[in-house]
């Protein structure tokens, strides 16, 4: 791999990988519209705003692969959605198109499934059932993904990932949590298949509890080694039982399930 973009490198998944991903492509090329330091060696710092398409046309010259990070990461008012996630999708998109990008990451999220019950255990075959806004804007995403492949031969896995910290913050996370190594091996392993065609993938560590499984995505060769089990009684001493009527239990999105429409 010779140039990998990587969009939203400021946030906390870019940062991740910034390090994480040393010295696996020959250059990394780092952009968001936040501030992210000098480029330091083997990086190149590109500061856009993925709403203006003149803008990541040019950002994504010379790129063999992107990492698709950038945009709202939390619910939010939709005319903001609208710029960063939903223009901003389409944008990076057709900058791979124009720019014969052959294959990309594309950071979905639980919340594009987030009103599957808990006691359901879902592979890419699930219906798209998202608890926000922002939920919504990664169904479109993963469509995009699916339109590019399926008539411009752009290759995207789509991973719906689950909650990405250094370790779980709540009882949830337990389920949906997967780990900063696991995530790096996961980008690694994405741009290292031989083929990817449009594949819907779980970005979450092998925990004890889960709600999703990648059995079909076996032939990306991703192998996650952490468990949240290492923090589950932490997280059980400090986080009181669940109420099994609450709907941020009953829901795999959590909050964002159960919290009422974003009134801007
Ligand atoms: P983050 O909010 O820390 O980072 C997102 C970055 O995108 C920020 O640095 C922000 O400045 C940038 N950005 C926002 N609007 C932009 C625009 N118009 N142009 C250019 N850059 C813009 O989010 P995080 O946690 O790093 O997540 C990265 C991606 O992964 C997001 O797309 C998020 O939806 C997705 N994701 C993350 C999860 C997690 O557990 N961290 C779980 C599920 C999905
Ligand atoms: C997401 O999609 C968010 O980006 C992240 O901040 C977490 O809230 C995560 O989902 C989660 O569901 O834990």
């Amino acid at each position: 791999m010779k140039r990998l973009l990587i969009t939203g490198a400021a946030g906390n998944l870019g940062k991740i990988l910034r390090e994480g991903l040393k010295g696996y492509a020959d250059i990394l090329r780092l952009s968001d519209i936040s501030d992210m330091g000098e480029a330091g060696p083997n990086e190149e710092v590109v500061k856009c705003d993925l709403s203006d398409r003149a803008a990541v046309i040019d950002l994504v010259k010379d790129c063999d692969g992107i990492v698709h990070l950038g945009g709202i990461s939390i619910e939010a008012a939709f005319d903001d959605l609208l710029q960063a996630n939903f223009l901003g999708t389409y944008n990076v998109y057709e900058a791979a198109r124009q720019n014969g990008v052959k294959r990309i990451m594309f950071a979905s999220s639980n919340h594009a499934i987030g009103f599957h019950k808990r006691t359901e255990l879902l592979d890419d075959k699930a219906e798209l059932r998202p608890d926000s806004l922002y939920g919504v804007t990664k169904c479109y995403g993963e469509a995009l993904a699916s339109y590019y492949y399926d008539k411009f031969d752009v290759e995207t896995v789509s991973v719906r990932i689950g909650s990405c910290f250094p370790e779980p913050k709540d009882r949830r996370m337990l389920a949906t949590w997967m780990s900063p190594r696991d995530f790096i091996s996961l980008i690694k392993a994405i741009f290292d298949a031989a083929m990817t065609g449009h594949t819907v993938m779980y970005g979450v560590s092998p925990n004890k509890s889960v709600w999703w499984n990648n059995d079909h995505a076996a032939f990306i060769g991703w192998q996650p080694q952490d468990s949240s089990e290492a923090f589950r009684a932490d997280i059980e001493a400090k986080f009181p039982e669940e109420d099994r009527h609450d709907p941020a239990v009953i829901y795999q999105g959590g909050g964002f399930a159960a919290r009422g429409h974003f009134e801007d």
